[in-house]
């Protein structure tokens, strides 16, 4: 068993899974990115509800959130970081028990994103978990909180305004599409962003900006696609191009890629931080 507080030791533990050579592109990380972020998006910071304080996505209605489909692998790979199966049985084999899921999951979407070549992203341990036996239904946030993929610019600002986020933050988060893929079963969706799903790099950017997305020729859901159809964009990574606030950004992240590291650092910060009381000094 570790230390209590050896976040070190469990960034290492997370970076150790990550290469699983039977899962979609080979690596773990973007699907541990995706649980970092859903477990935070839910706040909405008039209300002060929300957030990845509490871990509730491990309850309903969350937990079914149509939004979350495919998270549940995601929470189950950590599992074992936290609590092997035989934990009761060989107390040795334990590993961070002391961890909250909240820290756990949110601690997890920072490594992934520095093993795959992404930058450090500020993140502090202090979130609790809520307790099974004890958790209210007001705890818990409801669903829709998540962003709709088949909507436009005005949606998605009003999912990020809600979490206090500006123009220039939402495209600079934005670029973490450059990471994983879309899996029908889970969101109707299909393909990913970039040739490089395992790589955190602002090939989103330059991709949205250079190639000729056209319309996928499909009975699924209207998404984009490149003249060979291998990549995609969804209509909210389309809407970032055509309204001309948040392209003005996309074409800044698309030749500074220095700028988008330093700037996805800081909103990924903030999106893990939001509603983690914490004391002002
Ligand atoms: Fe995603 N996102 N995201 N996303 N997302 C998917 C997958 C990933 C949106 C929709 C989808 C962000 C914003 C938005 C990642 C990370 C981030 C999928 C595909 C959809 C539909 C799910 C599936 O089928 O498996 C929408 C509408 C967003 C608001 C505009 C964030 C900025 C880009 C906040 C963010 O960090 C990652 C990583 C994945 C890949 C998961 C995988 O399993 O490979």
């Amino acid at each position: 068993m570790s230390r209590s507080g050896d976040y070190d030791a469990v960034r290492a533990d997370v970076a150790a899974i990550l290469k699983k050579p039977d899962w979609d592109d080979g690596s773990l990380g973007p699907v541990l990115v995706r649980l970092a972020w859903h477990a935070s998006g839910t706040y909405d910071a008039k209300s002060r509800t929300g957030g990845s304080n509490g871990a509730t996505m491990r309850f309903k209605p969350e937990s079914t959130d149509g939004a979350n489909a495919g998270l549940e692998h995601a929470r189950a790979f950590l599992e074992p970081i936290k609590t092997p199966a035989r934990a009761c049985l060989e107390p040795s084999k334990t590993k961070h028990p002391w961890i909250s899921y909240a820290d756990l999951w949110t601690l997890a979407g920072v490594a992934s994103i520095e093993a795959m070549g992404g930058p450090k992203i500020p993140w502090k341990p202090g979130r609790t978990d809520k307790s099974p036996q004890t958790v209210k239904a007001a705890d818990i946030p409801p669903n829709g909180r998540l962003p709709d993929a088949s909507q436009g610019a005005k949606h998605v600002r009003d999912i990020f305004y809600r979490m206090g986020f500006s123009d220039q933050e939402i495209v600079a988060l934005s670029g973490a599409h450059a990471l994983g893929r879309c899996h029908t079963e889970r969101s109707g969706y299909t393909g990913p962003w970039t040739y490089t799903p395992n790589r955190f790099s602002n090939q989103y950017f330059v991709l949205l900006t250079t190639v000729q997305w056209q319309k996928k020729k499909w009975d699924g859901p209207e998404q984009y696609v490149d003249p060979d159809d291998e990549l995609m964009m969804l209509p909210t990574d389309m809407a970032l191009i055509w309204d001309p606030a948040f392209e003005k950004y996309v074409r800044i992240y698309a030749k500074d890629k220095d700028a988008f590291f330093r700037d996805f650092a800081a909103a990924f910060g903030k999106l893990l931080d939001l509603g983690v009381p914490r004391t002002k000094i």
